[in-house]
Formats: structure tokens, C-alpha cells, sequence
């Protein structure tokens, strides 16, 4: 055979379509990195993730040990399960999670809308292993977030279809533009890399004018409120202050004014029927719906981070870091040898600044 690129260590050095090869072996990973991260061990959870984020780039499947031997971020441990699922078809330590009560209740309670790993510890240490055991528990104090998560548990853990997305886009578009003609709408997450479903529906919303982008997310909010499909809203003023760059930098959230939304969706809006449980006859369904509200000077910043996938985004960073010395975040990109940012209008300049290949968002989902 003829040589062939090696496979870089660096997710944002690679081309990963939402086609994987290797989905066997990639979801046995994806069980382990849960496991480890509900007990907190972060190193072998990383590893199984970069793992499996390699193997997702893969245009061919493993079908043996050898295949594997040029391949970046594969320790013994990994290739240990590797090889125990190409003879057995699955692995015993994964079988072994998937069959433990730990496991299976703390997945099923961050399941739930506003509820993370802490508060799922803690309600198991409680010995809860049921939502009627959650719901029945007096000493359990649900906040609104996690009330409306269960309140719509049947909804929300339901996947969101592409047209679902594109009727949502509709929706938000029309207000966006009602309230500023000059407004930029921008479908980010998952959707924008090109998959068929997601959690959620992922939009940066902005304007022109720079500041104007402050009152953007209360009007948009008051407007969806008005027209009675709002049905749960967290909003988030902004905090962001270039000042502060870029000692922000590694925050697993940004500062820029946002807002997680419940929607509710009618049948009637998409083309396609709701992507409901058969036998569902309500005609509407709610849907999570992210607005993230940059000013339009970091607006390149902000969608890039953005469009994921997190471990496209993890390696990004990583790569800005140990590769080009430089701090790359949602609202920025410095650089440390020069002491100064560096200015980008598209993600295209972000990448030309880090010196990489531009990776179109369809292939960042490693
Ligand atoms: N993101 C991130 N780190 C976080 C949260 C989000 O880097 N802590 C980025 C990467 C994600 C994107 O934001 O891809 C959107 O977040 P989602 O949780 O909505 O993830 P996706 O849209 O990729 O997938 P889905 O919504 O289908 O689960
Ligand atoms: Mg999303």
C-alpha cells in the first residue's frame, strides 16, 4: 500500500464526518469516560474520550490489533478493549458498568434537565434510585430548572430532529429580525456540524452594532413570551470584559449574555411531524433551545467555540497552547510569544492565526 498521512493527536488536525467506522467500539470508550467521570478520575477519562475521538476519524474500521499500531492516543488499557471486543464482539469491564446500580442511577438522574454528576451523587448517596424515589423524597429541594426537567423529562430526553432544528431556526429568525433588522443569526452545536439529532438546538444571535447586542436576549425573550411558547428561560447577563483577557481562559463557560430556553414546538411548524413518541397526539412537543449573544467583534470566536464538538474544542485549545504557545478561548485568541491578540472576523482567520488547515464544521465531529 501507498503511505499514508498519520493520523494527528489532535482532533482539530483531523477530518471527522458524523460517519464512524468504528461506533462498537467508540460507544464501549464512551461508557468507560462516563464511569471514570461519575468517579471523578479525570485522567483515564480524557484518555478514553481522545481514543475514541480518533477512532471516530477513522474512514475504515479496526478490525485488528495491528490496524491500531500507527494510531495516536491508544495506551495498553484502551487496546486491551479494543482487542476484547474484535474476538468477543463486547468488552467485560463495559458490561460490567452497564450493569451497575451506581452507574445506571447516576445516569439516569443527570438525565434530567439541571441535573448534574454532584447532584446525582448525592441524591444515590441518599439511597434514591428512582425519579418516584427523588419525586417522593421530602428532603430533596428541586430548583426550578430541575422541576421543569422533570416536568418535561419525556421531551427533552427525546432527541431533536433536523427539521425540528430547522423550524426552530424559522421561529427565532423571525423574532430576531421583528426586533433588529440587522440582527445575525447563526445556527451553531451540533446541527451546524451536520448531525441528524441533538439534545438541543444551539443559536449565536448578535448585531451589527456593536453594544446594541446587550438588550437583544430580553427582547427576543419578551417576544417568544408574548407569543405563549416560552416555557422555561435562564438567562445570563453578560459578564464578559475584554479588560479581563486572558486570564478567563479554560472556563468551561463563556461570558458572553445567554439564555437556555424550553420551547414549545408545534406540529403544524415543521414539515416533517414532530418527532414524538407514536401514539402522541398533543400536536406540540418542547424543545431545549440555546441563544448565546456575542458582540459582533467576537463573533467569530464565540461560533467557533460554539459549534463543538467538545473535544474538537478541548484539542483546539490544546493545540493553541502547547503547539503555538498561544490561549485560545470563546471570546479570544492571544498570543504569548507577542503578547498581543489576534484579530479574527471568521473562524477561517482563527485557524490561519494557529497555523492549521481550515476543518469545515461538518468534519469536527470528533
Ligand atoms: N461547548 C463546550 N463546552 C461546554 C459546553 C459547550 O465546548 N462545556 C461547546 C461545544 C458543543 C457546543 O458548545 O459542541 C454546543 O453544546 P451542546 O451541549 O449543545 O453540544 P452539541 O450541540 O455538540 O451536541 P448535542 O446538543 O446534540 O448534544
Ligand atoms: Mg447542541
Amino acid at each position: 500500500p501507498t503511505a499514508v498521512a498519520p493520523v494527528s493527536q489532535y482532533a482539530c488536525q483531523r477530518r471527522t464526518t458524523t460517519e464512524n467506522n468504528n461506533k462498537i467500539i467508540t460507544d464501549a470508550f464512551e461508557v468507560l469516560a462516563e464511569s471514570y467521570e461519575f468517579n471523578e478520575i479525570e485522567g483515564p477519562c480524557l484518555a478514553f474520550r481522545r481514543a475514541a475521538s480518533v477512532l471516530k476519524s477513522l474512514p475504515w474500521a479496526v478490525c485488528s490489533l495491528e490496524a491500531t499500531l500507527d494510531l495516536p492516543c491508544l495506551g495498553e488499557h484502551t487496546k486491551a478493549v479494543i482487542d476484547e471486543i474484535l474476538q468477543c464482539g463486547r468488552a467485560f469491564e463495559v458490561e460490567k458498568i452497564l450493569s451497575d446500580e451506581r452507574y445506571q442511577t447516576l445516569k439516569l438522574f443527570t438525565s434530567v434537565f439541571g441535573v448534574g454528576p454532584k447532584t446525582a451523587e448525592k441524591w444515590y448517596r441518599r439511597g434514591l434510585r428512582s425519579f418516584s424515589d427523588v419525586l417522593a423524597d421530602h428532603s430533596v429541594q428541586l430548583n426550578r430548572m430541575q422541576q421543569t426537567g422533570f416536568l418535561h423529562y419525556g421531551d427533552i430526553s427525546r432527541a431533536v430532529s433536523k427539521a425540528e432544528a430547522r423550524a426552530l431556526r424559522n421561529i427565532i429568525d423571525e423574532a430576531v429580525h421583528a426586533i433588529a433588522p440587522d440582527a445575525v443569526l447563526a445556527l451553531t452545536g451540533g446541527f451546524r456540524r451536520g448531525k441528524e439529532f441533538g439534545h438541543d438546538v444551539d443559536f449565536i444571535v448578535t448585531t451589527t452594532e456593536l453594544g446594541k447586542e446587550e438588550s437583544l436576549l430580553p427582547r427576543i425573550i419578551r417576544r417568544l413570551t408574548k407569543q405563549g411558547i416560552l416555557l422555561y428561560c435562564d438567562y445570563q447577563a453578560s459578564t464578559f470584559d475584554m479588560s479581563k483577557l486572558p486570564s478567563y481562559r479554560f472556563e468551561a463557560m463563556d461570558h458572553f449574555a445567554k439564555c437556555f430556553l424550553i420551547l414549545r414546538l408545534e406540529g403544524s411548524q415543521v414539515e416533517e411531524g414532530l418527532h414524538i413518541a407514536e401514539g402522541d397526539s398533543r400536536g406540540w412537543r418542547a424543545v431545549r433551545v440555546d441563544l448565546v449573544s456575542p458582540p459582533m467583534d467576537r463573533y467569530a470566536f464565540a461560533l467557533l467555540g460554539w459549534s463543538g464538538s467538545r473535544q474538537f474544542e478541548r484539542d483546539l485549545r490544546r493545540f493553541a497552547r502547547v503547539e503555538r504557545h498561544m490561549l485560545l478561548d470563546n471570546h479570544a485568541l492571544y498570543d504569548k510569544t507577542k503578547k498581543e491578540f489576534l484579530a479574527a472576523t471568521t473562524e477561517k482567520d482563527i485557524f490561519a492565526h494557529l497555523g492549521l488547515e481550515y476543518i469545515e464544521p461538518w468534519q469536527r465531529n470528533a
